[in-house]
């Protein structure tokens, strides 16, 4: 007979995803239909399960990176107002997103050529394929290239080569600290090209004001344009997500679509993503906006 596999998030059937110093106070909680893989990788606490009513779900060191059913709000919107944000991307660049989703997202836009992926952790990318295929399909797609290893390393060996870089990093406690600060943008801003754009994780406006001051602040000292848009994502704690999107170029708003589709083509392509939440992403609510002033 086969072990039940058992996790210290999950208590009474239920995951319970507890931290004191991102999100203390409140704990998002998901019902576990069966907890499907755990593991220690070299880097990180690895936990998949099937809850009841989001389908599986991707948790790392005790915090949900995906659930199947919410996963495209995130994906989509990190993906497309980056590279709706530059003229042409041809070549591009994914730093952490070990999921596949991104990749998936990015891959969809005709005038790329090159999708790369540079993950440190091989675990998750071995496991997405097996629980996460939805996501993970995009791993056979003919323009995707994989990297395992470390996003800082790999970005000082491609200089000046990428059109799009988005980080889809986790949260900035641990390792993921330094894709918060100014060194990492700088080295983003020169793996870029000359009208080179990047889209990253930027937090939650009702959780994380003052670390995304701090980010604004960093991407500020190095790119001429610096915005803030956001998604909804019922998954992430307190429903909410950012993305900080830069560019190289300071003359232009990458709070507008530079291309655009007609809403039937966009129906085919997306979820959650289109023309006009483009724009309505980067509106803030007043107080919020008022914090982000530099
Ligand atoms: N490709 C999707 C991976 C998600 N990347 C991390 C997003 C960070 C979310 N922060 C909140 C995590 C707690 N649920």
């Amino acid at each position: 007979m086969s072990q039940e596999i058992t996790h210290p998030t999950i208590k009474d059937g239920w995951f319970r995803e507890i931290s004191d110093t991102m999100w203390p106070g409140q704990a998002m909680t998901l019902r576990v239909e069966k907890v499907l893989h755990h593991e220690k990788s070299k880097y990180q606490d690895v936990l998949i399960f099937k809850s009841t009513d989001y389908g599986n779900v991707l948790v790392l060191d005790n915090a949900i990176q995906v659930t199947e059913r919410d996963e495209f709000s995130y994906q989509e919107m990190i993906a497309h107002l980056g590279l709706n944000s530059h003229p042409n991307p041809k070549k591009v660049l994914v730093i952490g997103g070990g999921d596949g989703g991104v990749l998936r997202e990015i891959v969809k836009h005709e005038s790329v050529e090159e999708a790369w992926l540079c993950d440190i952790d091989e675990a998750v990318i071995r496991l997405s394929k097996q629980y996460l295929p939805e996501m993970a399909a995009s791993y056979s797609h003919p323009k995707v290239k994989t990297h395992i290893g470390d996003g800082f390393q790999f970005l000082r060996d491609y200089q000046n080569t990428f059109d799009v870089i988005i980080t889809d990093s986790s949260d900035p406690e641990g390792p993921a600290e330094t894709l918060f600060q100014k060194p990492y943008f700088e080295l983003l801003s020169s793996a870029l090209t000359e009208k080179g754009v990047i889209t990253t994780q930027g937090e939650s406006i009702w959780l994380h004001l003052p670390i995304i001051k701090e980010l604004k602040k960093a991407c500020s000292e190095v790119f001429p344009t610096v915005e803030y848009a956001y998604t909804t994502i019922p998954t992430y704690p307190s429903g909410q997500i950012g993305f900080m999107v830069c560019s190289k170029d300071g003359s232009v708003d990458v709070k507008k679509p530079l291309r655009q589709k007609s809403d039937e083509e966009e129906a085919k392509l997306y979820k959650y993503y289109n023309k006009k939440i483009h724009e309505a992403a980067f509106v803030l609510p007043t107080w919020a906006a008022k914090e982000l002033e530099l």
